[in-house]
């Protein structure tokens, strides 16, 4: 049974759910909300953001609302899985790059040679890299000669399709990556072409960092042996368009930071950045707000650690705490505690490590308002569930994600079925909450006015800030010549100051949300180019910052680690193509076939902990055991085991008839909450020191 939830629930007695008219359930979130924010402000409150907010315009485009104003008025942090998915990547950007979602992309159908670290698109489709049939583009560089290496501690359907899959020990692979920049130096193997030598700083630097990383010391902790570490470096080097992608399995671990900056460093080292069959910044179509720099960030450079948490002392990464902190925010007592909670399309009780905390602190709440179409795991809860309109009852057009496109093109697209007009927009919901936090009671404020208010912010910072197409413009003008409300107008925004817009009347005949409408299926406008670096690069020197002390200062952190020998199990992540993070286990179609929600171990680990395929094995972490089924493979390297995220249905409160009959479970119980990538703030749940032993049953 389907249960997507169209109707406001309100949480009555114990525990019983009731459907509630949309005025009924605002009143009910005020009369939660407004005793903490008056008792005890903002600052008792958190927002936490999940992942569909990024493929959603309606929300993608008004969060900011809720968390840029609850944050003036007091809040102070919010939280999203970025802390245990890209936030590494959003730091080197800044730092290397000027902007957090600003960096380059392999050009998957110019390389000849191409690395993939922790990525695994023939499940994921390509992560922080958008482009239609991945998997076919890199049989392609394969068919044309080319050369496509896998980097992963598991020999996934990627790594089967590519001419060779490189096991490593999960967590090393910043060593990995230093070792291949000593040797690429010590064969004097460094390129300078002539687009890069004036707009690099920092590159002898890395280069005077990786001296003590040569094959053979790191050899032993990576489990790359030295002779395969010279032979990776022989063959970039040799490789006429080289090039190095990573991502979340290189993100999520101990060295996160330094391994996703190593990718860069050596894509720089290659000459790869800013060349066709290198790695090439996309152009967006549609400018977001997401790409300034956040008001806050004021003076050059990226400042982060500008204030702590409350309880563990962790430091803030663009406004954010890791995603574990979340729990004991909640549960400490003491003044600033956490009293209320504003979840906006995320199940952070699966998502987040240390989730059983975190269930076990979410009843605790004063307020818990949820705006998601799914009684889950999280929102079960929530004493508001306030339910969006279907994907099918709503426009689209993405923003972020053409960041990372390997073209550049635009596409609206009208709602295929009409609206409920009796229900709101996601979008109105988020501006009333925002509304509400201000001090308007829930149920007055005024959506439209709020939403002039936000369009009218957005137009003023741009215009502030340099690294925006608005700088310098007459915000009152921008504003008077955009039409509507809502996304429409936001978008409209993004499309008209984009490289193609018409610039608000400046560009004639450039293009307008109008014009893009007239064209259902969608425009492709520009391809990958190089030659645009001093053009992308937002960075105070307008060069590529390869260095910085935040950067070189954790690489005492990764030298430590050579040494340490860890012997025991290794547990990371993996993902499947027919699910989404925890949200579409109850699709029936998409749960047919075996179990997924299997913990993968090679047939020598199995065989010393006497463990078979098919039996349930214990496994056990500083933070917690879990039961779980066991797939005997050597596609796992010896030493490492892998279990999918998203799983552990079945609890009772929720309502998802399907995934509950195939619950699964949960990674993240297991997972630490402590482990983190140091200079991003984020969560390690890729080389989690792990036992296992088998169950009796
Ligand atoms: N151990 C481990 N943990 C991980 C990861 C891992 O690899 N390993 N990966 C991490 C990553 S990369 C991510 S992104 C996170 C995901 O973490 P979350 O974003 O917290 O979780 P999701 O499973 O994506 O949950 C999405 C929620 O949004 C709701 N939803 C879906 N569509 C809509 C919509 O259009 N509107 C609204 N309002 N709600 C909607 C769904 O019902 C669901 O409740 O998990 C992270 N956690
Ligand atoms: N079908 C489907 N598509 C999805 C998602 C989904 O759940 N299902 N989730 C979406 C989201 S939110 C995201 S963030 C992206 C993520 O997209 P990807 O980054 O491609 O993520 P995964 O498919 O989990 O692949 C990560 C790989 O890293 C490997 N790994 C683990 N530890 C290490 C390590 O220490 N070093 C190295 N080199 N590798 C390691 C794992 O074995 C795994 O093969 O996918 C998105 N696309
Ligand atoms: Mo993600």
């Amino acid at each position: 049974m389907e249960h997507r939830i169209t109707c406001p629930l309100c949480e009555a007695m114990c525990g019983l759910r009731v459907t509630v008219s949309w005025d009924d359930a605002f009143a009910e979130a005020e009369r939660l909300l407004r005793p903490v924010l008056d008792r005890h402000g903002a600052e008792a409150l958190a927002v936490y953001l999940g992942n569909p907010v990024a493929h959603n315009v309606g929300l993608a485009t008004y969060v900011g609302a809720l968390v840029g104003l609850a944050g003036a008025a007091g809040m102070r942090a919010y939280y999203t899985p970025g802390t245990v998915d890209q936030w590494p990547l959003n730091v080197v950007s800044a730092l290397l790059f000027g902007g957090m979602w600003n960096a380059p992309i392999p050009d998957l159908d110019r390389t000849d040679h191409l690395i993939m670290l922790g990525a695994n698109p023939s499940a994921s489709q390509g992560s922080m890299l958008s482009t239609p049939d991945i998997m076919g583009r890199l049989a392609a560089i394969r068919e044309r000669g080319g050369t496509v290496v896998v980097v992963d501690p598991r020999r996934t359907q990627t790594a089967r399709r590519a001419t060779e899959w490189v096991p490593v020990r999960p967590g090393t692979d910043a060593l990995l990556l230093f070792a291949i920049l000593h040797t690429l130096a010590e064969r004097g193997d460094i390129r300078y072409p002539e687009h890069l030598r004036h707009m690099v700083d920092g590159l002898d630097d890395v280069i005077a960092l990786a001296a003590q990383f040569p094959p053979d010391r790191v050899a032993p902790t990576t489990g790359v042996p030295a002779e395969t570490i010279r032979r990776l470096a022989a063959g970039l080097a040799d490789a006429q368009n080289p090039v190095l992608y990573s991502r979340i399995g290189s993100c999520t671990q101990e060295f996160g930071t330094l391994a996703t900056w190593l990718v860069f460093v050596l894509n720089v080292a290659l000459g790869a950045v800013d060349r066709p069959g290198g790695a090439l910044f996309p152009k967006a179509a549609v400018w977001s707000p997401m790409f300034m720099k956040p008001p806050d960030q004021d003076g050059p450079g990226w400042r982060f650690g500008r204030f702590h948490s409350r309880v563990r002392g962790a430091a803030e990464v663009f406004g954010q705490f890791p995603v574990s902190c979340l729990a004991e925010e909640i549960d400490t007592p003491g003044d600033g505690r956490l009293r209320a909670l504003i979840t906006v399309a995320g199940n952070p009780a699966v998502s987040s490590p240390g989730a059983r905390r975190l269930q076990a602190a979410l009843p605790g709440l004063d307020a818990m308002i949820s705006i998601d179409n799914w009684l889950n795991e999280t929102t079960r809860h929530a004493h508001v569930i306030l339910p969006g309109l279907s994907p099918l009852e709503r426009p689209h057009c993405d923003d972020l994600y053409w960041m990372y496109s390997t073209a550049s093109c635009v596409k609206w697209s009208d709602p295929v079925l009409p609206p409920d007009p009796d229900r709101p927009s996601e979008w109105e919901i988020l501006l009333r909450l925002a509304g509400a936090v201000l001090g308007t009671p829930l149920p007055e404020v005024d959506v439209g006015a709020m939403d002039d208010l936000y369009t009218q912010g957005i137009v003023f910072a741009a215009s502030q800030s340099r690294d925006t197409p608005l700088w310098g413009r007459e915000p009152a003008e921008v504003f008077a010549a955009l039409e509507g409300g809502g996304p429409e107008r936001l978008i409209d925004l993004g499309i008209r100051v984009g490289p193609w817009g018409d610039d608000i009347g400046r560009r004639p005949g450039g293009l307008t949300l109008e014009a893009v409408r007239a064209h259902p299926d969608g425009l492709r406008l520009g391809e990958l180019e190089g030659g645009r670096l001093a053009e992308v690069l937002t960075t105070p020197s307008g060069r590529i910052e390869l260095t910085h002390p935040m950067l070189a200062d954790d690489v005492a952190r990764l030298a430590d680690r050579v040494d340490r020998r860890a012997d025991g199990l290794l547990l990371t992540s993996r993902r499947h193509l027919r699910s989404n993070n925890s949200w579409l286990h109850n699709v029936a179609a998409l749960m047919r076939g075996r179990d997924r929600c299997t913990l993968l171990i090679n047939p020598v680990d199995a065989a010393r902990h006497g463990i078979s395929d098919g039996a349930v094995a214990e496994v056990c972490t500083a933070e917690g055991a879990v039961r779980v089924p066991v797939e005997v493979s050597d596609e796992m390297m010896p030493g490492v085991v892998s279990m999918p995220h998203g799983w552990g249905h079945g609890l009772d409160g929720t309502r998802l008839g399907v995934a509950n009959a195939h619950p699964g479970v949960n990674a993240n119980l297991v997972n630490p909450p402590e482990l983190i990538d140091v200079p991003s703030s984020t969560q390690v749940v890729n080389g989690v020191p792990c036992q296992i032993r088998p169950v009796d049953s």
